[in-house]
């Protein structure tokens, strides 16, 4: 079998998505996403001009090959540009070796380690109560595991809370809108909310909640520290990551679990975190992450060091990414928990997929490959919309993390 053609669609059903679709000489094909919010194009332009074709012709089945080939043969290695572009033909090649060989991919990864994949469901709220009747309605619908972000006292809007509250989208079409950020408001708002969470629900659901690397290391101490006696099951993103020595000052102070790395793409962005056992949870997931190939690796060497996987699932990975992790999810030794944020209905239809939720859990399905496919037709309904992440500034009006 030999790759014939591959072909990057750009399109927009509710949301910006770039999908890859590898075929081959035997008529079997593969879909990769290479999402990268807000940075769509660049993306594209990198498989269309400068990928694709160097892998026409090549062994579909040479997954670590290619890889490597991607990576090391690139010269120019790292960054989300490239990692989501090399990520999206690994996914696509997996994808058409599972339809190949007529099995599941988590059967090519070990097979099922687990009966179904936890996940958590996004509850968030402009206030205490609101953010307190959304958990309720997760639990209603059988989560076992909930995130709570609530709007700040004094802040117009932040991270997490959403016109929405179905579907949670921070991107917003035509150019980045500006928000405005305190870490002193924010730090003496979230304590309040995750004490009314647990006197309300007790003690058996799974609370997590992202600080959205918003914190300085010893903001993000004493958050952990405060929040301590509501044993959340991650406190995500707590600081800026570039400097993972700063992540000691944090495990000096708290045992609230820590979970960081939806931006990073390679192990490096990780090995002091991992080596030294300053976080719980890798967020780290298989589109940004360079795909499935590397992402096993990775998880693999986390695991010597009883760090647990806890993929990224946010609206701007596609449901193609979602179908690839959680044959991951389910397959791999030290999974901890998977992000679920729902996509919309266009979305959905775009890309039918065979994974399915009941009672907390996501199963991935039994067609084979990746179980996702993809509508062309329909797609080509949807053309690209410049959208945009926010930015976000301090009330003085100093440059911050979003
Ligand atoms: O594109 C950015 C989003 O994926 C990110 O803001 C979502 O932090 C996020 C999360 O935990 O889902
Ligand atoms: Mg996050």
């Amino acid at each position: 079998m030999r790759i014939q053609d591959a072909k990057v669609f750009v399109c927009s059903p509710g949301r910006n998505f770039v999908t890859l679709k590898i075929s081959t000489d035997e008529g079997v094909y593969g879909l990769g996403d290479c999402t990268l919010n807000g940075r769509e194009l660049a993306v594209a332009s990198y498989l269309t001009d400068h990928v694709i074709p160097c892998i026409v012709g090549r062994d579909p089945f040479q997954t670590e090959d290619v890889w490597q080939y991607l990576y090391r043969g690139a010269y120019w290695r790292k960054g989300p540009v490239t990692m989501s572009a090399i990520a999206a033909v690994d996914m696509a090649l997996w994808d058409i070796k599972g339809k190949a060989l007529n099995t599941p991919l988590y059967n090519l990864l070990g097979g099922k380690s687990r009966t179904g994949v936890m996940v958590y469901g996004h509850a968030n709220g402009r206030d205490l109560e609101e953010t307190s009747d959304q958990v309720a309605k997760y639990i209603d619908e059988g989560y076992l595991a909930v995130r709570a972000q609530s709007g700040v006292p004094g802040l117009p809007s932040t991270y997490g809370v959403s016109k929405d509250k179905t579907f949670y989208e921070p991107a917003e079409k035509g150019l980045p809108p500006e928000n405005s950020w305190s870490s002193e408001k924010y730090l003496n708002h979230v304590p309040k909310l995750f004490k009314a969470l647990r006197t309300r629900f007790g003690d058996d659901v799974h609370l997590l909640h992202d600080a959205h690397h918003r914190l300085t290391p010893i903001q993000a101490a004493r958050l952990g520290k405060e929040i301590e006696p509501y044993h959340l099951f991650w406190l995500e993103d707590a600081v800026t990551a570039e400097l993972q020595e700063g992540f000691r000052i944090i495990r000096q102070h708290t045992t609230t679990p820590l979970a960081v790395g939806e931006i990073f793409d390679t192990v490096w962005d990780a090995r002091l975190l991992i080596s030294e056992q300053l976080i719980d949870y890798l967020r780290m997931t298989v589109v940004r992450g360079g795909g499935i190939t590397p992402l096993r690796k990775v998880a693999a060497f986390a695991d010597l060091y009883h760090v647990q996987t806890g993929c990224h699932g946010a609206t701007d990975l596609s449901p193609v990414t979602m179908g690839a992790a959680l044959h991951f999810d389910i397959s791999v030794g030290n999974f901890g928990i998977q992000e679920y944020m729902r996509h919309t209905p266009e979305t959905d239809e775009v890309f039918p997929h065979a994974y399915w939720f009941k009672d907390g859990y996501l199963h991935p399905g039994d067609k084979p490959g990746l179980g996702v496919d993809f509508d062309e037709k329909l797609a080509a309904k949807f053309p690209y919309e410049r959208a945009y992440l926010p930015v976000n500034r301090k009330l003085d009006g100093t440059m911050w993390n979003w």
